[in-house]
């Protein structure tokens, strides 16, 4: 694994750190519009006061915080690979760069020490899974990996009260950010409940301490969209209606499934969904910024 001197420096003096997952940027936002946005998304945790450490794997080498070349090449590089859990070994037994999901981030961000993560929203279980069998593997990494991971919720691509119902079963404790309800990723409220929320970073960072104390396993914080940032809910609901609709046309299949859903919504939207899954991730690096924040100065 390799640090870059930032993020070394910081880890070593237990200053604040938010690992940043690279899929997202490499197949889930459009070139070029997605260099732009790690920029903007690593500017947003300084903004809650700490270092981002985005996470991928170059050459075979599992990186935590990159350069700017580095993010050129994770934002420019069409046939860069999706790299979850179980890819990563394949990757770096044999030299080869990918962009890393929740899931690898989550665990390389926990063997490097950073104990928050921002994403947009989660991989889970997908609509149609009775027959498919499709779930992310984010759910079960996030069971085994302890660290605070804040999100828009799920995308709402996926069936998300089964989602909870998985989160649960895997004793993912998950807290709504200044709410009550599970927020819907384009939209501030998915329709599901969720039983706790939080009212500020320190209680977040209050749960994630005493979560250490009990098991292994994740924190998530759901940080909504407010209302008057969302996507329109019409244009929501048709425009999912007809990705996944493409998706079953096509027969997109495993790992591919959610970067075609998700450029398929870009298209059809003219960009609305790319404008608020930007927005959302921005905001989720900042809070996530400030949670870090807050653990580190209780821990001081
Ligand atoms: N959040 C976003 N856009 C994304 C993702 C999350 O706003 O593209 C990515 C994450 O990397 C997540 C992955 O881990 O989608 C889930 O993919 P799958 O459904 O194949 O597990
Ligand atoms: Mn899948």
């Amino acid at each position: 694994m390799r640090f870059s001197p930032e993020v070394a420096d910081a880890l070593g003096a237990g200053r604040p750190v938010v690992a940043l997952e690279s899929t997202l940027l490499a197949h889930g936002l459009p070139r070029p519009d997605n260099r732009a946005a790690a920029d903007e998304v690593e500017a947003a945790v300084r903004a809650g006061g700490a270092v981002p450490a985005t996470v991928a794997v170059l050459d075979g080498v599992p990186h935590v915080g990159l350069t700017a070349e580095q993010v050129d090449r994770v934002c420019g590089d069409p046939d860069l690979a999706k790299l979850g859990v179980r890819d990563l070994p394949v990757a770096t037994a044999l030299g080869l760069s990918g962009a890393t999901t929740v899931s690898s981030t989550a665990l390389l961000a926990e063997r490097a020490g950073v104990a928050v993560f921002a994403t947009g929203g989660l991989g889970g279980v997908h609509r149609q899974s009775a027959d498919t069998f499709d779930e992310s593997a984010d759910l079960v990494a996030l069971a085994r990996t302890t660290l605070v991971v804040v999100c828009a919720g799920v995308k709402s691509i996926l069936d998300v009260p089964a989602t909870l119902e998985r989160l649960e079963t895997l004793s993912v404790t998950v807290v709504g950010y200044r709410t009550r309800t599970f927020p819907g990723f384009y939209v501030a409220d998915s329709g599901s409940a969720v039983d706790w929320s939080v009212a500020d970073p320190a209680q977040a960072a209050a749960v994630f301490t005493a979560r250490r104390d009990v098991s292994p396993g994740a924190v998530v914080v759901a940080n909504p969209l407010p209302e008057d940032e969302q996507l329109d809910r019409d244009l929501h609901d048709r425009v999912i209606a007809d990705a996944l609709a493409a998706a079953d046309a096509y027969g997109v299949r495993g790992k591919e499934v959610t970067p075609f859903v998700l450029d398929h919504l870009h298209r059809a939207s003219e960009g609305a969904t790319l404008a608020v899954n930007v927005r959302l991730v921005l905001r989720n690096a900042e809070l996530a910024g400030r949670i870090a924040a807050a653990l580190a100065g209780a821990a001081r």
